[in-house]
């Protein structure tokens, strides 16, 4: 081959392609804005930044607002340390004691503009630097998505991530690659990605990050892995994110060498105290604890026989002099065949309400089981005015469909903070009780299972991107809806072009309802494949305990389908305020999504829709797979619209989605007819394959 034609060969090969985008930028990409007018009117507002702060964080707000400025505009633009000529965006600090400051709080920021100038003014440099970030989405944004004067406040104090990453590098529950954190290399090697995690969570205002595990390796609190979280903590203190550990109960025994880990022990409460004064020599402005405590096999106060109030005041009492929160986890259940789970973290947590230190937050997952793709909210929210609850969301995807799935939370999420508990009358929404407006908690906490990790594109399936987005968006301001926060994201991430960013909202916007309808249909829950979580095990029937099997769940029978959870079966529908029982006492009333989460239903009854129950629930499962299909067919039409990179990416993913769609229908309808002995109802072809096929499928991932 010529020399020339060969060179010419290996630059086609290895160049990239036009735009590739491997998401590593999330949405944070600064791209030159293509609207030539748009980019002049912007221009023009942004010539000069004017940074008379000095301390790290405002120089953060500075530095990031002149990069992503300066990559929209194409052009230089230039910080100055005074200076409010025409064309001058200004960050200002009011003085302290001003009086806007208390209305700004720690967090907020007032943005305006007036004669071609805009300022940006906060009482604490963490406000500029959330300034900064809204400035930058509206223009990103072109200004679609919503205004930019105003004063903006963060609903929640601490917007938190909890990542379940281990020592070794894996991540419990992870699908995208192995944990950010280099453990072994820290804290000498500063991986640069570090500083761009930091970025991205304070471009979504979330300042609190939990970096390992809740079942929690005891080594994180020696000297050694304290200066590795230290390192951590620098990188990520100038975009005012606080750390957070994760710890594990009987440290004192596994650390300090005592007999015991009895919170009311003395020499166990010296060590906790000489501990948390260590781990605060380290990292002064450490944020605190984050305890799974008797739960799921983790060590804990009860095996002392203490409660939990005992083990959390023990540790806040550490906490005291430093300033430290004591975050303490709800998720406890035991392992009663005859009881009902859903009733377990209420019935343990509710009667310690009023006996926590101040300090102290109890944590509660968003559902009373577990992170399901459709759960009522947690009845704990509303029933403890006089303790903190911080609310907890997964936003990895473990019973969503790992990172094959497309599936957009922030409706989830929504669902969930818009219900109402009626804790206080109506309009107790679950949101209100979290930012503390219904109990006036004085300290408020959203914390998100993260769904990052080491993959290129931090988050496996790239449009998962936008859920870590839509968390912290929500965790902000749990007011702003699903379909603004998708529009930024896309805006952001994917296109400008509207009718692509249209259809990809819309995507978005129904995709958990399809992953629901094609897997938990109805108000099913917890059906999924056992330890791994992954695809449908309906017909698991025994395991280590009664609770991870999947008919303690549904429940199944000739008779019909469904969990009672009313005042014939469980109660657990008593654990809510009477207008929330009203809701979803009686099965004629209660809404579909929720049916069989409280209700037995014969198979024969008809429903609300006009079907009977067998023929709802075979109609959601196949239309839960159509719909994979139609999305399938919608993300071709924005070919041309979104980078070429992405576009493949995703184009894979709904294609395996669409076989595991397919496994769920098959697998469900089959091994459900097995009770209800009818046929599908017609218009719907039968499965190709047998139940027992479907159970060899699935069974391969059980393997080693
Ligand atoms: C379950 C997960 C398990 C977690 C647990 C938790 O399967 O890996 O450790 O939640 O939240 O859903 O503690």
């Amino acid at each position: 081959m010529p020399r020339l034609l060969g060179l010419f060969l290996f630059l086609l090969i290895s160049a990239p392609a036009a735009n590739a985008d491997d998401g590593y930028r999330l949405w944070l990409k600064y791209d030159l804005i293509s609207n030539p007018q748009l980019r002049k009117a912007y221009a023009s507002m942004a010539r000069f930044i004017t940074c008379s702060e000095n301390d790290p964080v405002s120089k953060t707000a500075c530095l990031e607002l002149q990069a992503g400025l300066q990559g929209l505009l194409g052009r230089p633009v230039l910080i100055q340390a005074s200076g409010s000529k025409p064309g001058t965006i200004e960050l200002l600090l009011l003085p302290k004691g001003a009086p806007d400051a208390d209305n700004l709080g720690k967090d907020g920021f007032k943005i305006q503009s007036a004669r071609g100038r805009l300022t940006i003014v906060a009482a604490q440099p963490s406000g500029l630097l959330y300034g900064a970030f809204e400035l930058l989405r509206y223009i990103q944004t072109e200004g679609k998505t919503g205004e930019l004067s105003g004063v903006r406040r963060p609903r929640v104090q601490f917007r938190m991530l909890n990542h379940w990453d281990n020592p070794l590098g894996t991540i419990e529950r992870g699908y995208a690659g192995a944990s950010l954190w280099k453990w072994y290399e820290l804290p000498e090697t500063i991986d640069p990605r570090y500083r761009d995690y930091a970025r991205a969570n304070a471009s979504i205002g979330i300042n609190a990050v939990v970096v390992n595990n809740v079942n929690a390796s005891a080594r994180f609190l020696t000297p050694e892995y304290l200066s590795k979280v230290k390192a951590l903590a620098d990188v990520l203190r100038p975009y005012s994110i606080k750390v957070f550990l994760s710890i594990n109960f009987a440290s004192p025994k596994i650390l300090g060498k005592l007999k015991t880990s009895d919170p009311l022990d003395p020499q166990v409460r010296a060590w906790w105290q000489e501990k948390v004064r260590e781990v605060y020599s380290y990292v002064p402005d450490f944020g605190g604890f984050l305890v799974k405590a008797n739960s799921e096999g983790e060590p804990g106060p009860q095996e002392h026989g203490r409660t939990h109030a005992d083990g959390a005041n023990m540790l806040a009492d550490a906490f005291r002099p430093h300033g430290g929160l004591v975050i303490w986890r709800a998720f406890v259940y035991g392992p009663d065949p005859k009881g009902d789970r859903f009733k377990e973290a209420y019935q343990e947590f509710k009667p310690l309400d009023g006996q926590f230190a101040p300090n102290v937050v109890v944590q509660v997952k968003n559902g009373p089981i577990d992170f399901q793709p459709r759960e009522p909210f947690h009845p704990l929210f509303g029933a403890m005015p006089r303790t903190p609850l911080a609310m907890e969301f997964q936003i990895t995807q473990e019973y969503l469909g790992f990172s094959t799935n497309l599936v957009f939370l922030a409706p989830l999420f929504k669902e969930c903070l818009d219900s109402d508990t009626y804790a206080r009358g109506k309009g107790s929404t679950v949101a209100r009780v979290v930012d503390g407006s219904v109990h006036d908690y004085p300290v408020t906490v959203m914390a998100g299972v993260a769904n990052t990790g080491s993959d290129r594109n931090w988050t496996g399936h790239s449009m998962s991107q936008a859920n870590w987005y839509a968390f912290g968006r929500l965790a902000w301001d749990h007011q702003h809806s699903s379909a603004r926060i998708a529009e930024e994201w896309t805006r952001m991430t994917l296109t400008q072009d509207p009718s692509a960013v249209a259809t990809i909202k819309d995507i978005l916007l129904g995709s958990r309802e399809t992953y629901v309808r094609f897997t938990t249909p109805m108000g099913l829950h917890h059906i999924m494949g056992q330890g791994i979580h992954f695809g449908p095990e309906p017909w698991l029937a025994r395991s280590a305990r009664p609770d991870w099997t999947s008919i303690y769940y549904h429940r199944a029978d000739s008779i019909g389908l469904g969990f009672d959870r009313t005042s014939q079966g469980s109660q657990a529908l008593s654990l809510y305020a009477p207008e929330v029982q009203k809701q979803w006492s009686h099965p004629d009333s209660c809404e579909l999504p929720y049916l069989l989460w409280f209700h037995h239903i014969p198979w024969d009854k008809t429903l609300s829709s006009g079907r009977t129950l067998w023929d709802e629930l075979c109609f959601r499962y196949y239309a839960g797979v159509e719909e994979v299909a139609v999305i399938q067919a919608r993300w071709k039409t924005v070919q041309s619209q979104v980078d070429p990179e992405w576009f493949a990416d995703v184009q894979g993913r709904l294609a395996a989605q669409h076989r595991e769609a397919l496994n769920w229908r098959d697998a469900c309808v089959l091994y459900f007819q097995t009770f209800s002995q009818k046929p599908l109802p017609p218009g719907l072809t039968p499965p190709k394959r047998t139940l027992e096929e479907m159970k060899r499928i699935v069974e391969i991932y059980q393997l080693r």
